[in-house]
């Protein structure tokens, strides 16, 4: 018999969702409307016309998705705070009743033994906050703080893991400069400053769960994804370079090295940086580089980098033959849990991150409930067990890896594609809000009570009642 890939003992297994995505409700008790809401509302942004607007409907049901959690064994449940349905106009008066709907669901993790890993910030920005400049304008992550010190005011006494922003790459680069994301500008000069403000706001926030949340442990969740040349051309390693900006533009100032300068020189190249650093304060780097307990670090794929000449965008290469033992569902993801080890592994001998989490990670497969209702999703069982089994071969390596959270609990709505991505261990029924645990599911718990994988797949029976 072959020895289990055992995990350190008090291993975080947990899962992962985020307020926009899961919660519906966008407009009760009070909740004013985020960006996200705007956005998903304006014909033409949301595959298929989806919005968030009930979701999982989460809000009316967090008691049975906690019994759900309770289930499956999970031992930490990662969230997110609907920044406007606790502050509806982005500052100023707080929504009670906001604030009384996570208090209960703290309370009711802590019950269960589930350990809440609080994110503060997963997107859903006040869209008044929005229409005065979003997370281009410094005042945002002023407000921000306020928003921080009345979550943390209200459950620092009960909620120990707090991190800040989840992926501020996306909000700034998907969000400011490419459109995809709310709010849908198109504008690199704006998506840079946004990204400046989101890491000082982060920077801000930290003093501030310090004090109101003694003894918790605090940090940011990044989108690292692992960015590779094609070939050892020197074009296409400058593509690969390039296409690091992803993650080194943040990395960097949070590791005290400032804004890398390579990457300011592209930056500059490409008209996205007119007036310099003009945004960039006295005493903001000394902010961004405040110490932090732990890095959350989301991993889903690799990319392979091309450019064909010096200066071109970086472009992405994929093999001629896709399929989906070597791809997810979502376009161009392809699986490569080697990635995520060696991430992990240039976090902690390269940066020097204390303690690092992986917050999410996961893959999106549609596979439906069969005639018996139990949904066969070997694909997502195989690739959890890859990247599973390469955070043991990192931990071995000397990574002071704490957790893993598999993204996502349930299917739910997958920002600009809708509901057409599934990415949960549970199958969500959006017509009957019915969750079914999936395969994966039951061999997830087996991982979890054994504290252990199987060095090979094995398709456990497990033992969760849906
Ligand atoms: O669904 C998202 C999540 O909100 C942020 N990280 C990536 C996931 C899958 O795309």
């Amino acid at each position: 018999m072959t020895a289990l890939l055992k995990f350190p003992a008090g291993f975080t297994w947990g899962a992962a969702t985020a307020s926009y995505q899961i919660e519906g409700a966008w407009n009760e008790d009070g909740k004013g409307e985020s960006c996200w809401d705007r956005f998903a509302h304006t014909p033409g942004k949301i595959l298929n016309g989806d919005t968030g607007d009930v979701a999982c409907d989460h809000y009316h049901r967090w008691k049975e998705d906690i019994a759900l959690m309770k289930r499956l064994g999970l031992k930490a449940y990662r969230f997110s705070v609907s920044w406007p349905r606790v502050l509806p106009k982005g500052s100023g008066a707080v929504n009670q009743t906001g604030i009384d709907f996570y208090s209960r669901l703290v309370d009711g993790l802590l019950a269960a033994g589930i350990t809440p890993f609080l994110t503060l910030f997963h997107w859903d920005l006040p869209q008044v906050l929005e229409e005065k400049g979003g997370w281009a304008s410094r005042a945002t992550a002023e407000s921000y703080l306020e928003f921080t010190d009345a979550v943390t005011r209200a459950l620092g006494d009960r909620v120990k893991a707090w991190i800040t922003l989840n992926e501020p790459a996306v909000v700034a680069w998907a969000g400011y400069a490419t459109a995809r994301h709310a709010p849908g500008r198109n504008d690199y000069a704006l998506a840079v400053r946004a990204s400046h403000h989101l890491l000082l706001a982060h920077g801000w926030a930290i003093p501030v769960i310090r004090r109101n949340s003694p003894g918790a442990e605090a940090g940011i969740t990044l989108n690292t994804g692992w960015t590779v040349p094609a070939s050892n051309s020197i074009h296409d390693r400058d593509a690969a370079r390039r296409g690091e900006i992803w993650h080194r533009w943040f990395l960097d100032p949070l590791y005290g090295r400032g804004y890398p300068a390579d990457l300011q020189a592209d930056l500059a190249a490409q008209n996205a940086l007119p007036h310099g650093l003009d945004f960039v304060q006295s005493g903001d780097l000394e902010a961004i580089q405040v110490s932090t307990d732990f890095l959350g670090i989301n991993y889903y794929f690799r990319t392979v980098c091309r450019s064909d000449a010096p200066g071109n965008d970086p472009q992405t290469v994929f093999p001629a033959e896709k399929n989906l033992d070597r791809y997810t569902e979502c376009e161009n993801w392809e699986i490569f849990p080697d990635g995520l080890s060696g991430i992990l592994k240039r976090c902690t001998f390269e940066y020097l991150a204390p303690k690092i989490y992986v917050t999410e990670n996961g893959a999106s497969y549609s596979t439906p409930p069969d005639s018996s209702g139990r949904v066969p999703d070997v694909r997502r069982i195989r690739y959890l067990h890859g990247h599973i089994a390469a955070c043991h071969e990192a931990i071995r390596s000397g990574v002071p890896l704490a957790g893993y959270f598999v993204w996502s609990l349930m299917d739910n709505f997958e920002w600009g594609q809708g509901y057409k991505q599934r990415f949960g261990i549970v199958w969500t029924d959006y017509k009957t809000q019915q969750r079914i645990p999936k395969d994966s599911a039951r061999w997830y718990a087996e991982v979890i009570q054994n504290n252990a994988v199987d060095p090979f797949v094995e398709m456990g029976s497990g033992s969760v009642s849906s």
